[in-house]
């Protein structure tokens, strides 16, 4: 599918990817607009009762779960990240476990859509909270630091709309008075739900926050997966090596409405959507992979193929497991056999 590593015909910066990396980079990319899709019309065939939408966030996610080191570092997300957990190793069975609320779901399909967690790849437990996300993140990192674990480093994400919160002051501030290993990758998607940026703060550069703190800060192009990687691989690497933290802006843009429960036509127009849609980062990055003959016309349609095959295998699958059982209600709830309410 590939040409090899480092013979691609045209060259371009590839900050050290090869040309599988890159390739799995667009696969991530595939799936992740593939599922989220799915989600989309699963609800609207009513099966089930709600999904979100990361279309837009692709190229950010995609490039920093490649700068993730498996099996070392710890990732704390937010609830619209199915590409960068679906990058570090989250099977697209486990998404349709949680969209379908299925009894085999990481939370016995107690937890909301899309809040998926798996202690294998260190993937944390989801908040709906904004920010709240955010202290336990820096907690993990503290962790890593007061335990002496080298090499390890968190990597921990939010929109834009959410650093308005507290938590968000204050994990930045505590990670860097501490100098902890952690990377604040903020997804700047201009909204917040139906809030724009420019209601959310006077200063239209999420990044100018990181000097308030005391920590380097990075703006890059959220809808190119090759900067987005670069960027956060710099930032993890530093805080691996004891370097402290880094707050990193990905500007790209949410391109459908916040959620299915979402209709985003009351706020903004068609006019705005149609013109950011012209930079939509997955025909491009395909058609820049293709270009430069990292993959050829024909790869590429496999890729897609094989995207959709896997996405529909999984889709099946899920949908025909079981809910969980009425009567394991109380399961996890209370230690034990406890139950208040007897
Ligand atoms: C503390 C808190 N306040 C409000 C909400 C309701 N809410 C859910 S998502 C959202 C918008 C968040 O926007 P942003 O942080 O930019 O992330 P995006 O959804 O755009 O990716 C809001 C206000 C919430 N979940 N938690
Ligand atoms: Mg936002």
């Amino acid at each position: 599918m590939a040409s090899k590593s480092g013979t691609a015909k045209a060259s371009f910066e590839r900050h050290g990817l090869t040309d599988e990396q890159l390739v799995q980079m667009l696969r991530t990319m595939l799936m992740h607009r593939r599922l989220e899709g799915r989600g989309f019309e699963l609800n609207r065939q009513g099966k089930i009762p709600f999904a979100s939408a990361g279309e837009g966030h692709e190229a950010v996610q995609a490039g920093a779960a490649m700068a993730f080191v498996r099996g070392k570092d710890i990732l704390v997300p937010y609830y619209r990240d199915l590409g960068l957990d679906v990058g570090i190793g989250l099977s697209p069975l486990e998404v349709l476990l949680s969209l379908f609320a299925r009894a085999a779901d990481h939370s016995g399909g107690r937890q909301f859509p899309h809040h998926y967690a798996s202690r294998k790849l260190g993937l944390y437990s989801i908040s709906s909270v904004l920010a709240a996300q955010l202290p336990h993140a820096v907690g993990a990192a503290y962790a890593i630091k007061y335990r002496k674990e080298a090499g390890r480093a968190v990597l921990t994400t939010t929109g834009d709309g959410a650093t308005s919160e507290g938590e968000f002051h204050e994990s930045m501030n505590f990670a860097a008075v501490h100098k902890l290993p952690i990377v604040f990758l903020c997804e700047n998607n201009e909204w917040a739900i139906s809030t724009p940026l420019a209601k959310q703060m006077a200063n239209p550069n999420i990044v100018d926050r990181a000097a308030g703190y005391g920590m380097p800060g990075k703006q890059v192009n959220g809808f190119d997966p090759i900067a987005c990687y670069a960027a956060v691989k710099e930032a993890m690497d530093r805080a691996r090596s004891g370097g402290g933290p880094t707050l990193i802006e990905a500007k790209c843009y949410r391109f459908l409405a916040h959620t299915t429960d979402d209709d985003d036509r009351t706020y903004r127009s068609r006019e705005e959507v149609a013109e950011r849609r012209k930079d939509d980062p997955v025909p491009n990055f395909e058609r820049f992979l293709v270009e430069r003959g990292v993959l050829t016309a024909e790869g590429l349609e496999d890729l897609k193929r094989s995207v959709l095959a896997e996405a529909n295998e999984a889709t099946d699958r899920a949908e025909a497991m079981p809910y969980p059982a009425p009567s394991d209600l109380y399961t996890n709830v209370y230690a034990d056999t406890h139950q208040p309410w007897r």
